[in-house]
């Protein structure tokens, strides 16, 4: 009879849980100023950060504003597009997972 024992797996699992993006579009009609108040309000940036995204959103047509876990990620992304469409601006936000 052999002792049967249990060996501990060689591998840890150490995956990460993958991040997330979340990405401003440029448009030709919503204010600049608008811009930045929502990255103020839903993302917490700075008045200096969130000028500094929309500046590059308004100029290269597209910037990261900042990376959270996939659910957060999603979650703001709608919550700050949907404000704008509610303020009758196209203004869009979308998350992506980062590489
Ligand atoms: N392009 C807009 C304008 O000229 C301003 C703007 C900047 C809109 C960034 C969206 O993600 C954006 N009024």
């Amino acid at each position: 009879m052999s002792d049967s024992v249990v060996k501990p797996k060689a591998e840890i699992q150490t995956e990460k849980p993958k991040l997330y993006r979340v990405l401003l579009l440029n448009d030709d009609y919503t204010p600049r100023e608008f811009v930045v108040v929502v990255l103020k309000g839903e993302f917490r940036l700075s008045e200096e950060q969130a000028t500094r995204v929309m500046i590059t959103a308004h100029r290269k047509g597209v910037s990261v504003v900042m990376v959270y876990p996939r659910d957060v990620a999603e979650t703001k992304a709608e919550r700050a597009t949907e404000l704008a469409a509610k303020m009758g601006f196209p203004l869009r936000f979308y998350a992506e997972p980062e590489e």
